[in-house]
């Protein structure tokens, strides 16, 4: 099926210069991706696409982190795109992160992972809408 993951090259991965090595791993595997931008989080928008994770120990930690310096947001389309996108994102753990994927190239720990990806078609309708609600209705539709 014809789906949409939302992406988020976190800071970590940003610092590093490494946005453009991400993205390759994504287009290599024909996923395509159809919205780009960079932005810095604020706590506002890092609480609500972190809700989930709220009372959680590391759920302060993780606000902090994804607040520190820019991020880079996509949005990914391609077939079984939400699916396809974890699996080249690999474990979140970098240690139990199989050979080939993104983090486990360049992860260094579980909050330090360089991406976030959707991890179903309701996390992804709300991820979106989060992160491009400028885009989400034109591109949702159909
Ligand atoms: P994933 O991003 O692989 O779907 P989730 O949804 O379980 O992982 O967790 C969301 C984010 O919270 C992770 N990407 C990671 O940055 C952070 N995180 C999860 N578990 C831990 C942990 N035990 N310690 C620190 N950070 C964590």
């Amino acid at each position: 099926m014809l789906e949409k993951s939302l992406v988020l090259i976190k800071p970590d991965a940003v610092e590093k210069d490494i946005i453009g090595e991400i993205i390759s791993y994504y287009e290599k595997a024909g996923l395509k991706i159809v919205a780009l931008k960079m932005e810095r989080a604020n706590e506002e928008l890092a609480e609500k696409h972190y809700a989930e994770h709220k009372g959680k120990p590391f759920y302060e930690g993780l606000i902090k982190f994804i607040t520190r310096s820019p991020l880079c947001a996509l949005i990914v389309e391609g077939d079984n795109a939400i699916e396809s996108v974890r699996k080249i994102n690999g474990a979140t753990n970098p240690n139990e992160a199989e050979d080939g994927t993104i983090r486990k190239a360049f992860a260094t720990s579980k909050s330090e992972n360089c991406v976030h990806a959707s991890d179903s078609v309701e996390s992804a309708n709300r991820e979106l809408a989060i992160w491009f609600p400028e885009v989400v209705e034109s591109i949702l539709v159909g």
